[in-house]
């Protein structure tokens, strides 16, 4: 279960991992008349931002071209290529670090393997047709995120019975059919998708009981960064999140989370190494 093949890199999840979110957004300086519609300006920013994230600490950095936001509309599959592609393609060229591929797409998860991408993180579990075949295909780890519903509507009326076991079942059933799609279970990542058709107490739950998608044998990845779980409670907007983030990733690294995906790298990997201490230490002198 530690040990991530990630391509041509190895990732090691003895202890907590740290991935940096890199959103790579439209470009209003784009002229439409490049092979890749995205300037040498936005893409010498994205590589510094990577490069940044990178220094302080973080393992991973996830390359996301779709906005997933509460009610965002779809992006096309050529706009989604065009902004993760040449990012991708700078980062395996120039910069020491393992990349995930925030898509849904099964022709972008191919492309992205090809230009060197390293896991393939898809809120969406595979669901999309053709996904499944696609991620195994390219022999990369894979995370699967529970959502209810879909960006569009998720946020509407979140509701369950039993929201830990319901996440967990349904991760278990994606772990079971990434092994039977050809992917090995120990290059399954599972996630219970904080803020996906979730409603403040439901993410509170899920983290309080984090612990108990342990017993799926495969790494948890928790993404609560920024995200409206903590603006919700303490009345704070997005820029204003980090103090409270930080006390999710602490309970989330006791609850033995492996990857903790995040927008401030260096107030996190700082956080993760200060719980993964205490949990280590042992009675001595
Ligand atoms: C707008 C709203 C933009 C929300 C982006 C988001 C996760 C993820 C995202 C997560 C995994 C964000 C989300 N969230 N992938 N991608 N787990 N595995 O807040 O929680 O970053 S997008």
């Amino acid at each position: 279960m530690s040990l991530l093949k990630c391509g041509k890199r190895k990732l090691d999840l003895h202890t907590t991992q740290v991935m940096g979110i890199l959103n790579v957004t439209p470009d209003s300086f784009s002229d439409g008349g490049h092979l890749y519609s995205q300037s040498t300006l936005s893409l010498d920013k994205a590589v510094k931002h990577a490069e940044q994230m990178l220094a302080d600490g973080a393992s991973i950095i996830d390359i996301g071209g779709e906005s997933t936001r509460p009610g965002a509309a779809e992006v096309s599959l050529q706009e989604e290529m065009d902004r993760v592609l040449p990012v991708l393609e700078r980062l395996s060229a120039e910069v020491d670090v393992v990349t995930s591929i925030d898509t849904s797409s099964p022709e972008l998860m191919r492309e992205a393997a090809q230009l060197g991408a390293g896991i393939i993180n898809d809120v969406r579990a595979l669901g999309r047709e053709g996904a499944l075949e696609a991620a195994a295909a390219t022999g990369l780890p894979v995370c699967v995120m529970h959502m209810q519903g879909s960006p569009a509507t998720m946020q509407r009326a979140p509701s369950y019975d039993d929201v830990v076991a319901e996440v967990l079942d349904f991760l278990r059933q994606q772990v079971e059919r990434c092994a039977a799609a050809g992917i090995d279970r120990s290059q399954v990542i599972v996630d219970p998708g904080f803020g996906f058709g979730k409603t403040l107490e439901h993410n509170l739950l899920l983290l309080q009981q984090m612990d108990r998608l342990l017993e799926l044998g495969v790494p948890v990845l928790s993404g609560t960064s920024r995200k409206s779980m903590i603006g919700n409670l303490l009345n704070r907007e997005p820029d204003q999140r980090l103090a409270g983030g930080l006390a999710t990733v602490v309970l989330a690294v006791e609850r033995g989370a492996r990857i903790i995906r995040v927008h401030d790298v260096a107030a996190t990997v700082d956080a993760v190494r200060m719980t993964e201490a205490v949990l280590a230490q042992s009675v001595g002198n």
